[in-house]
């Protein structure tokens, strides 16, 4: 990432939707189907999850990852493993389809390209959500995050640098992504809730794929 794209207009049909966030609205909807097969393959080798926060708490989404390493949390604390404690050993490889999006979201961003090591699978059934937090766990926080949604809507939180800044509510849709770069990187953001009709290829739940640069 050079200074200079700091200030360059996005290209394509990438809207800007603040300092250091990028949208490309449906931009993963072609790849609905085989990213649906690889998350599946995915979850076969490290299941769905419910981790355990430090305070105790029980996350309410459920995770997998792939990659090199896996983001885990547990009573010790939120870091990266390169080896799936459910099942002791590594994570799945990061899938074909995932690497060939990530190069058409570098294209249309502006922003690649991606090297990630992890990405971060989350799934969200009816009662599910996440608090506001900021995602402090990688190396380098340099790295931009690449976020995908899949299934059904859900209504997005976006804050500022501290938690007392006023958050504005995005609506994320099947199939759209949002790059998160240098001024947005250590924003607050959350999940309030799901919305909308179920997904022919989701049901009733939505599955948000993150990708991460985090060794
Ligand atoms: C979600 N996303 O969309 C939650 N974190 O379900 C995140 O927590 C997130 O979208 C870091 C970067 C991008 C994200
Ligand atoms: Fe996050």
């Amino acid at each position: 990432m050079s200074t200079l794209s700091l200030f360059a207009p996005a290209p394509g049909n990438a809207l800007t939707l603040d300092e250091g966030l990028i949208a490309l609205p449906g931009l993963a909807l072609p790849y609905a189907s085989a990213l649906a097969q690889a998350v599946q393959d995915i979850v076969q080798e490290a299941p769905w999850r419910h981790m355990q926060v430090p305070s105790g708490h029980r996350m309410s989404a459920a995770q997998s990852s792939c990659g090199q390493l896996g983001w885990i949390s547990d009573e010790q604390g939120y870091r990266y493993s390169p080896i799936d404690p459910q099942s002791g050993s590594a994570w799945p490889a990061l899938p074909l389809v995932f690497i060939d999006l990530l190069a058409q979201i570098a294209e249309e961003s502006g922003q690649g390209p991606f090297l990630p090591d992890t990405c971060l699978i989350n799934y969200y059934d009816e009662q599910a959500h996440m608090s506001l937090h900021q995602d402090r766990n990688e190396r380098d926080l340099q790295h931009p995050i690449v976020s995908v949604s899949l299934g059904r809507e859900a209504l997005f939180l976006w804050g500022g640098a501290t938690r007392k800044d006023s958050v504005r509510t995005l609506r994320l849709r099947d199939g759209d992504v949002l790059v998160w770069w240098g001024p947005s990187r250590m924003n607050f953001h959350g999940i309030r809730r799901l919305e909308g009709p179920a997904h022919p290829l989701w049901g009733s739940g939505r599955v948000n794929l993150t990708f991460r640069r985090a060794g």
